[in-house]
């Protein structure tokens, strides 16, 4: 009676129990990682003093930081490139598309696992792998061949049944699944597909679903591996590695969500979160200005050619900007091949990179006070690069249907879409994709430009310490928060003194200067703290600024778990209504922590209005070794 998850997870179990809330450790197969978070992941691999990755298959992608504005990126992709070289990993060369995109294409095993750093590696669920999102430190851990640990999770399963009508999208599933799921409550949790109306979707569109998962805070979700998976395969020329994979017809999960795909319509979540869903038809008629179509969600041959679809013989409004950005050159070659490159350059498109562009803000930044409609994920404030700009995520049908019109619209009912098909066989593009050659393993320099820093080292938590609370911030504050992300700061992601400086400045613009002057400091927030991206500088920066502590209602998982490796201690509120008894400048003090954190709570003394403030601090074993020991990466150097 075990559902999908479980069976994978029983299969790759190397510590603990099934027991959900329990920390588990899991073999990792397979790891990716790209270079927005690899730069400091190869660092970290680095001083974990291995000659080459004990994984199955691992591969580093370079997709995010493809805007050359300065040598910064390219140096980073040279050093990314030559520890690929040193360590044995495939080398996805700028260009050959987004990470996970490709690695659909060309790498993923039903059953596997995988970990990846970046936060949307759950797109491979869409294969029947199990697919998790990681900091860079636990994926270099993963390559050095050691377990990856988690909080086994609760199962939830999303019962589909029916079909989906014209113009209506595996998109406007997943926009539904989180507007009833919320994007704090998948947060330790898979979500796993069942149901009939499954085998209506094709693997792209079921990546889709599981890509945005992510939004949910889920560790995961996951479809069944089946007849539309061994199609797949098949069409990449992989067959060999389908395996039929489903969950026990009685299997249990925590409860079910139901979606009967005949009902549902266009969906579209508003500014400036991917849960704050409606139907599209509520905003119909809203004049915009600028639709993009690409991302990690919605780049595939599929969603690109139902677009071309629609677009043949007609024009881009004259109003609007649209640009597209496939998700990998297999994909665009295919287009091109097929003719239906020419419709969209016809029809009045921008075509982009194979790469992540504007969806990590580099390049094509919305106009002051605009409106952008994209096929995207994240609409978190600010994170198209312009601040007043209001980011609506859509379908690729809806965003086309809009791009025509001018104004928001919904497609339902467009039959166009239907004579887009997906392809029984792709030419194969493997052109930038350099494989592991053991003749330049372990004896490969590794070529660092001047802009690569060292990991800041993180320490094991004082016993006794007085700190001030340097910020209080909202609910659901986001890693883009934290450490944000566009053209002009991702080229410093291998240079953490520089980060530092912009560290949580979105939220509060003061943070890196108060946390200089008082050497550092404790932050306070709300509920869902760190959600979003993986990256683990929103844990790096806040260490370089001498941040001991995270006081929060509650934590996003990847976000906790880099915390943690980090050595900064996350500290939860045992009542919510403490949240208010905190404020910014008051003096915080600790004494017997280190004690308090192994008994799992925590007394602050709140010593500017004289409460004492009850903490918990929930951590499986291993993770509370880690916080007492500085930190993982501090911790597998003391083993050596
Ligand atoms: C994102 O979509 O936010 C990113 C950029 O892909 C991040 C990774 C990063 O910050 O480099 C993610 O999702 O983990
Ligand atoms: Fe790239 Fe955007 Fe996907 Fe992140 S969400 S991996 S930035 S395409």
């Amino acid at each position: 009676m075990a559902n999908l998850t479980e069976k994978i997870i029983a299969q790759h179990l190397t510590d603990g129990e099934l027991v959900a809330g329990k920390e588990i450790g899991i073999r990792i197969d397979q790891t990716l990682t790209q270079d927005s978070t690899g730069t400091m992941a190869y660092l970290e691999l680095e001083a974990m003093e291995i000659n080459q990755v004990k994984t199955k298959l691992s591969v580093a992608y370079i997709d995010h930081n493809m805007l050359q504005a300065g040598p910064e990126n390219f140096d980073d992709h040279l050093f990314i490139q030559s520890a690929a070289k040193n360590y044995g990993i495939w080398f996805s060369k700028p260009g050959n598309g987004i990470c996970h995109q490709v690695h659909l294409e060309r790498f993923g095993v039903p059953g596997d696992t995988l970990i990846g750093s970046d936060s949307h590696t759950p797109t491979a669920g869409g294969l029947g792998m199990l697919a998790i999102g990681a900091g860079g430190v636990d994926v270099a851990a993963a390559m050095a061949g050691r377990s990856y640990y988690i909080q086994m999770p609760e199962v939830i399963e999303v019962h589909l049944t029916g079909k989906l009508r014209a113009g209506v999208s595996a998109k406007d599933i997943i926009l539904y699944v989180l507007q009833q799921e919320t994007v704090k409550g998948g947060v330790n949790k898979v979500y796993e597909y069942t149901g009939d109306g499954v085998g209506s979707l094709s693997v792209p569109e079921r990546a889709t679903i599981t890509n945005m998962g992510a939004e949910l805070g889920a560790t995961t979700s996951i479809f069944p591996s089946d007849e539309i998976t061994r199609a797949f395969l098949a069409s990449m020329g992989r067959e060999d590695v389908y395996q039929p994979l489903c969950a026990d017809h009685d299997a249990v999960y925590l409860k079910t969500i139901h979606v009967n795909l005949d009902e549902l319509v266009p969906m579209v979540a508003c500014p400036h979160s991917p849960d704050n869903v409606v139907a599209v038809s509520q905003l119909a008629g809203e004049v915009i200005h600028q639709v993009a179509i690409g991302s990690c969600t919605n780049s595939s041959y599929l969603d690109l050619a139902k677009c071309a679809m629609l677009l043949k013989d007609k024009k881009v409004n004259e109003n609007v900007s649209l640009v597209i950005s496939p998700g990998s050159r297999q994909i665009l070659k295919r287009l091109a091949d097929e003719g239906l490159l020419s419709i969209f350059l016809e029809a009045g498109a921008r075509v982009l990179e194979c790469g992540c562009g504007p969806c990590i803000g580099m390049g094509q930044a919305p106009c002051n006070n605009g409106k952008s409609l994209r096929t995207f994920n994240r609409n978190f404030y600010g994170r198209s690069g312009t601040k007043s700009a209001d980011v609506y995520l859509v379908s690729p049908e809806t965003a086309v249907a809009s791009a025509i019109a001018g104004v928001i619209t919904d497609p339902s009912g467009i039959e166009a879409f239907a004579e887009a098909k997906v392809p029984d066989k792709f030419a194969i593009d493997d052109n930038l994709l350099i494989a592991p050659n053991e003749e330049y393993i372990g004896k490969t320099a590794l070529i660092k430009g001047p802009n690569i820093k060292g990991v800041p080292t993180a320490m094991p938590p004082q016993n006794v310490f007085c700190a001030k609370v340097l910020t209080v911030l909202e609910d659901n504050i986001t890693t883009d928060h934290i450490m944000p992300s566009n053209a002009s700061l991702l080229p410093y992601r291998s240079n953490i003194p520089h980060l530092a400086d912009y560290c949580l400045t979105p939220s509060d613009a003061e943070f890196p200067a108060k946390a200089k002057s008082n050497g550092g400091g404790i932050i306070v927030a709300g509920e869902n703290y760190g959600q979003g991206s993986s990256r683990e500088h929103a844990a790096l920066a806040p260490l370089y600024l001498g941040v001991k502590a995270v006081i929060a209602k509650s934590f996003a998982r990847i976000h906790k778990q880099n915390l943690v490796n980090n050595g900064i201690i996350p500290l939860t509120f045992t009542s919510e209504a403490d949240y208010d008894a905190i404020h910014e400048g008051d003096e915080l003090q600790f004494s017997a922590l280190l004690e308090q954190i192994k008994a799992g709570t925590v007394i602050a003394q709140n010593m500017t209005t004289g409460m004492d403030i009850t903490l918990n601090i929930e951590l499986g074993e291993r993770q509370e070794r880690l916080l007492l020991a500085g930190g993982l990466l501090t911790s597998i150097k003391n083993e050596k």
